[in-house]
Formats: C-alpha cells, sequence, structure tokens
C-alpha cells in the first residue's frame, strides 16, 4: 500500500461542487422542517457555501438551480460570490415544477410546450453567460406512469431534437450535461432512465455533451463503479451528483449509507485519469439536509469524499495489477480492502493543519459562532426551499 505522504500531493486542489439547495429547507412528502438561520436569500446560500469551503478548503464553488435561484444581476452575484472566495458553478435548469409540463416538457407532443421548455433551457444558458458556469445540466422529470399512455420511441425522437436545438446555443467553453434517474416522478418509464439512453442522447450530441450520474438514481444493488468505468473509457463521464441512499432518492450525506460504495467510485475515478487537475469531472453535491443543520451536514459530505479519495489514492495499483494479472483473487481483493480499511483522518487532521485550514473542520464551524449568528439574523423574510 502508499503511504499518507505519498499520496497528499493528490489530495491538493480537490474540489467538490455543493449545490445551493442543500442549504435551504427540505423534506419529505410528509413535512418540511424549517431550520433557523436558513437562507432567505441567494446571497445567504451563497455565503453559507463560502463558508464550506472557508472551513474545509474543499468547495470552491456552488451550483444554480434555476429557478430556484433566480436574480435580477447574476453579474453582480458572481462577483458577490469571488469576494467570498468561492465561484458560480453548474446551472441546472429545472422543467418539473410546472403545471404545462404534466405530460412532458422536452419531450411533449405539443411543440408549443417543447418550445416553452427549450426557451427555459436558453435562459438558463443566458444566466451561464453571465455567472462564467461551465456546465449547463438538465434533469428531465418526464415519463409515463401507465404502459399505453406515451409512444416511448417518439418521445427518445422529440427529447433528441429539443436537446439537439439547446446544445446548439451553447458556446465553445459550455457543456450539456444529462442526467439520468430510473423512476420518480413518473413510475412506468422515464424518458432518461439509466446511463445507456444519457449516452445514446449525448453521444448524438457531440463531443460537448456528457453524461450526469447521479448516485442515488439506480436500483438496488447497481454496480454504480462499474458504469463510471464505463462512462470514463467512453470519455461522456461529465459529472456527478454525490449522495447517498437506503431506499429510493433519498439523498442522504454522500458516504453516509455506504462509504465503501463511495471508495469504489473514487478509485475507478483515480484509475481512469478522470481525478486530478486535468480531468474535466465535475464532482458535485446532490443533497438535502432535512433534519440536521445544513452548513455542517455538508461540511461532513465535503470530508467524507475527501477521505474515500484519500483511501482510493492508497491502493498501491502497481501491485494490484500484478496481482489480478497473475489471477491471485485474494491477493487483489486483499489490496483494496487493505487501503480501504486504512484510518487516514489523523493524517488528514494534520496535512489541512499545515496547510492553514482547520485540523477538524466540523468542530472548527461549531465552534465559530457562525451558526449562532445566522440563526440570530436571519428571521423574518420567507426561508429558501427546495421550491
Ligand atoms: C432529481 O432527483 C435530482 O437528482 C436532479 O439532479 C435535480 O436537479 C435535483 O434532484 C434536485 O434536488
Ligand atoms: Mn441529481
Ligand atoms: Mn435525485
Amino acid at each position: 500500500m502508499k503511504t499518507f505522504s505519498e499520496i497528499a500531493p493528490l489530495l491538493e486542489g480537490q474540489a467538490i461542487e455543493v449545490p445551493s439547495w442543500a442549504y435551504g429547507n427540505s423534506g419529505t412528502r410528509f413535512k418540511v422542517f424549517g431550520t433557523p438561520g436558513t437562507p432567505r436569500t441567494v446571497e445567504e446560500k451563497v455565503a453559507d457555501a463560502a463558508t464550506v469551503h472557508r472551513f474545509t478548503g474543499l468547495a470552491p464553488s456552488v451550483a444554480l438551480h434555476i429557478p430556484w435561484d433566480l436574480h435580477d444581476d447574476y453579474t453582480a452575484l458572481r462577483r458577490y460570490a469571488e469576494d467570498l472566495g468561492i465561484r458560480l458553478g453548474t446551472i441546472n435548469s429545472n422543467t418539473f415544477q410546472d403545471d404545462d409540463y404534466k405530460l412532458g416538457a422536452l419531450t411533449h407532443t405539443d411543440p408549443k410546450i417543447r418550445q416553452k421548455a427549450i426557451d427555459h433551457h436558453f435562459e438558463c444558458i443566458d444566466v451561464m453567460n453571465a455567472t462564467g458556469s461551465r456546465d449547463l445540466k438538465i434533469w428531465l422529470a418526464e415519463g409515463t406512469n401507465y404502459p399505453g399512455q406515451g409512444d416511448m420511441r417518439g418521445r427518445q425522437d422529440r427529447l433528441a431534437e429539443s436537446l439537439r436545438t439547446i446544445y446548439d446555443r451553447l458556446s465553445e467553453d459550455q457543456r450539456l450535461v444529462l442526467e439520468y434517474k430510473f423512476f420518480e416522478p413518473a413510475f412506468y418509464h422515464t424518458d432518461v432512465p439509466d446511463w445507456g439512453t444519457s449516452y445514446v442522447q449525448v453521444a448524438a450530441l457531440g463531443e460537448r455533451a456528457v453524461v450526469c450520474l447521479d448516485t442515488g438514481h439506480h436500483a438496488p444493488g447497481t454496480n454504480i463503479e462499474f458504469i463510471v468505468a464505463q462512462l470514463i473509457r467512453l470519455g461522456k463521464l461529465g459529472s456527478f451528483d454525490f449522495n447517498s441512499r437506503f431506499y429510493a432518492d433519498d439523498d442522504l450525506i454522500v458516504g453516509a449509507a455506504d462509504p465503501f460504495q463511495l471508495f469504489r467510485i473514487l478509485f475507478e475515478c483515480i484509475r481512469g485519469g478522470a481525478y486530478g487537475p486535468d480531468s474535466d469531472v465535475a464532482y458535485m453535491l446532490d443533497q438535502c439536509h432535512n433534519i440536521e443543520k445544513k452548513i455542517p451536514g455538508q461540511i461532513r459530505s465535503v470530508l467524507n469524499v475527501q477521505e474515500m479519495t484519500a483511501r482510493a489514492l492508497l491502493v498501491d495499483r502497481d501491485a494490484l495489477t500484478a496481482a489480478q494479472d497473475s489471477g491471485d483473487v485474494l491477493l487483489a481483493n486483499e489490496i483494496f480492502m487493505d487501503a480501504f480499511y486504512t484510518d487516514v483522518r489523523a493524517d488528514l487532521a494534520a496535512w489541512r493543519e499545515g496547510r492553514g485550514l482547520p485540523a477538524n473542520p466540523m468542530r472548527a464551524y461549531l465552534e465559530s459562532g457562525y451558526q449562532e449568528q445566522i440563526e440570530a439574523d436571519r428571521v423574518g423574510g420567507t426561508q429558501a426551499g427546495w421550491n
């Protein structure tokens, strides 16, 4: 196994994008609990995201969701973020909260509704031009609930046409990132259920169209790291939406439910050259904090990603390849597991201190007074929420 000091330089510059919606109130269909200190404005969400970065050094950008983060001056918002030491990152479109989209948006049979959904993406591209964002991320809530309800094939054709129109509007340094999800809110079929469909759609568009893999969007038992490896092979892994799930699309803290899965995913990224300064893959969180405090929830999340990245980097890949090639099944597995079972927390704490960061960002945040301050300041007004 490698030593921590051997892999420490590779931890430099690790960047995990946080979602603005993680700072707003969220819940289940049963109840949304209000949390004291919840942001009332986009600026307050950006300030909370910048706080996560200040304590961890891991989260230099924040993703926005339109229209949840509607703003009248994105250039000013960009400056505001930059003054706080972070960037505005991925722009997420939203075609899932408008009555017109009940039966589809980019796939709708009515050209007027399709155009409305396309226009929304054009607006998102305008936002990207002001914020300097590279990625337009599209997740579609489209599909059908009953066999026979829709022409699944016709819907794919309309989707391809709509995506083409959106893609053609992007500039040379912007990307279209298509997310897939196998169920919900449609339950019989969704129009982009899996990585294969997303791949087929983006491959038809061109080089700057790639796939987003949300770790919560697969059937239980799916080997997600295999999908990661395949998409990297194909040059089509654009981004991650990291989170944890126990049952459905739970959006829990990444690494909480299955740290080993996170380790295996990150190992494939490292092995595939999708980690580090030369990689285009965007590592994002897509999470909600329904019952826990949001900022410490995000701090815990980015630390979990860092911890599993360090462990995955510890794998001695030369020794692993030798064991694999010689057919030594148990040795190969042992080399892999040795790295996973290595506790890197003390080494990471010392490494952080050496870079002027708190050894324990969770504790440093809780002792900083920021939480008490926002709870006192942010009374009145409307708390931002998931919708
Ligand atoms: C859909 O379940 C999704 O994962 C998409 O990324 C949305 O944009 C996001 O959740 C909203 O939380
Ligand atoms: Mn997602
Ligand atoms: Mn999701």
